[in-house]
């Protein structure tokens, strides 16, 4: 088995301790950063995220993916910051004012990262002009809300109309999560996509960046 398939398959085995060792020895072996993230890491992220919505694998594992794969990252992003290649698309992710849970949204973000996408995630109880604020930082083209509580999700319009008024909603897509929302709010708050776990996030974000 080659190296890349080696650090494949410590990604989906949830091997944080063996994937940094590897993503080295593919460098040293003349693996670009780039073809490590598309051959190795991405590919083992699919997976564990196809596995998770067909309910052959649970939160926890989904995290101790994400985690190994976070390990090898520390040593690409550096590389591929250096080597100016354009990263899928930049997002910004957060969950909305007055929510605390953020270990769905975390999940979700790293799957993104894991993806190949440049992500920045504000966090939780993050308000409108937070949000804002964070698309212009960054130069996002996708921003993510994640809410939990029926009384938080209302604040998902109020970010959106925000967008609107600073201009940008032509720039950004919005995409939506969290157990309270589903695709009919999305459609009624006119948000981009709706996304039911941390697999299917990452191929809406790919298909609305593909346009
Ligand atoms: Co709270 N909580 N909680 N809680 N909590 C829920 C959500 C609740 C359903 C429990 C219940 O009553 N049965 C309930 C909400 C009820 C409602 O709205 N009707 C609730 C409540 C009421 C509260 C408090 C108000 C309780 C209180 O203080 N009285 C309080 C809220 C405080 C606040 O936010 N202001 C509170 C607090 C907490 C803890 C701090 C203790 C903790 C959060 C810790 C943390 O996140 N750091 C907590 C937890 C853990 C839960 C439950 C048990 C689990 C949530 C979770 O992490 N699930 C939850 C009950 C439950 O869901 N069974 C509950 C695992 C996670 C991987 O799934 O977050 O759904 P999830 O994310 C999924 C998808 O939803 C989706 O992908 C993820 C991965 O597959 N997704 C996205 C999420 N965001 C997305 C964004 C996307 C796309 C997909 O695109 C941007």
């Amino acid at each position: 088995m080659s190296l890349l398939e080696d650090l494949k398959d410590a990604v989906i085995e949830m091997e944080d301790e063996k994937t940094p060792e590897l993503t080295q020895k593919a460098l040293d072996e003349g693996n670009t950063p780039e073809a490590i993230l598309k051959k190795a890491l991405v590919p083992a992220m699919d997976f564990v995220g196809d596995q998770f919505e067909k309910g052959k694998r649970y939160v926890p594992e989904m995290v101790l993916s994400a985690q190994a794969m976070k390990a090898a990252m520390k040593l690409l992003r550096p590389l591929l910051a250096e080597s100016g290649i354009e990263p899928k698309g930049i997002v910004v992710i957060g969950t909305v004012e007055g929510d605390l849970h953020d270990i769905g949204q975390n999940l979700v973000a790293m799957m993104l990262e894991g993806a190949g996408f440049e992500v920045y995630n504000s966090g939780t109880e993050t308000t409108a002009d937070e949000f804002v604020k964070a698309i212009k930082e960054h130069n996002a083209n996708i921003v993510g809300l994640s809410a939990l509580i029926t009384t938080t999700m209302t604040h998902m319009p109020e970010v959106i109309e925000r967008i609107e008024d600073a201009g940008l909603r032509d720039k950004v897509k919005v995409i939506i999560g969290g157990a309270p929302v589903d695709q009919d709010y999305s459609d009624e708050i006119k948000a981009d996509g709706y996304a039911s776990d941390a697999g299917s996030a990452v191929k809406l974000a790919n298909k609305l960046i593909e346009g």
